[in-house]
């Protein structure tokens, strides 16, 4: 086929049909380690055997709970747990791991005591899907007094912070594993895009109840999958390969 004016044309309403983004999801299988991502407290990407825990070949990102000043696992030593070499945030009002999150003041319940988070900004578009692959794994054997470590992914889009809970220690999921940790094993979880915009999506592990028995949760395989085009954007597309048809036929019989 010639690329006429007709056809140069048609494509150009074809390309109309895909949205341009300000800025995409980047790094999200953590290649680069933790390029393009904002974190607080003991954050790392890892990959291979770590503290006992098969993480496979590929990078993850770790959130952890540990000290690397206090023995939050004695007896084992002080930072025996902490990956990062960074300490997890105090929750509010102490450094505030919820203000970094810009949540309120003990959003994250009255006794999570400290923990880390993840980040990224980027722009989105309604009815795109976020999916990605989880893991807790946890020191906290249930002696909390029913307030287990817990995990949640936070959604702030728009000016409105939404709090989603993805586990937590204290439950029925979590297994004996490896290296004396309780596991959820990896789970699976995706959410749809209400509205189009710049999307802040964090990640977060918190102590609860007290500093101490440990908690990780790992991270990986994000992914933003685009939404099924809107009627109107089909309608679009439809036309302009009606264009370029036509302007085939007219090709081939000149
Ligand atoms: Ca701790
Ligand atoms: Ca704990």
């Amino acid at each position: 086929m010639k690329f006429t004016t007709r056809t140069t044309l048609a494509l150009a309403a074809l390309s109309m049909g895909a949205q341009a983004h300000a800025a995409d999801l980047q790094n999200s299988s953590f290649t680069q380690g933790l390029n393009h991502w904002q974190s607080a407290g003991d954050v790392s990407t890892q990959s291979g055997t770590v503290l006992g825990i098969n993480l496979g070949a590929a990078p993850v990102a770790v959130l952890g709970t540990a000290s690397t000043a206090y023995d939050d696992d004695a007896p084992a030593l002080a930072g025996s747990y902490n990956l990062s070499g960074l300490d997890p945030i105090e929750t509010a009002p102490a450094q505030g791991l919820e203000s970094w999150l810009s949540l309120p003041a003990q959003a994250l319940g009255s006794n999570a005591y400290e923990g880390s988070a993840i980040s990224q900004t980027f722009d989105i578009s309604a009815g795109s899907q976020l999916s990605f692959d989880w893991r807790l794994l946890t020191r906290d054997n249930g002696s909390n007094q029913g307030e287990p470590d817990a995990a949640w992914l936070s959604w702030n889009q728009g000016g409105q912070v939404q709090l989603i809970a993805l586990g937590n220690a204290g439950s029925s999921a979590l297994q004996a594993g490896t290296g004396g940790w309780l596991d959820t094993g990896l789970q699976h979880a995706s959410y749809t895009a209400q509205q189009a915009g710049t999307l802040t999506l964090s990640w977060v592990l918190a102590d609860v109840n007290s500093f101490s028995n440990t908690s990780l949760l790992t991270l990986e395989n994000v992914a933003v999958t685009p939404s099924v085009p809107e009627p109107a954007g089909i309608a679009l597309v439809l036309t302009g390969l009606v264009m370029l048809a036509r302007a085939s036929r007219r090709t081939h019989q000149s």
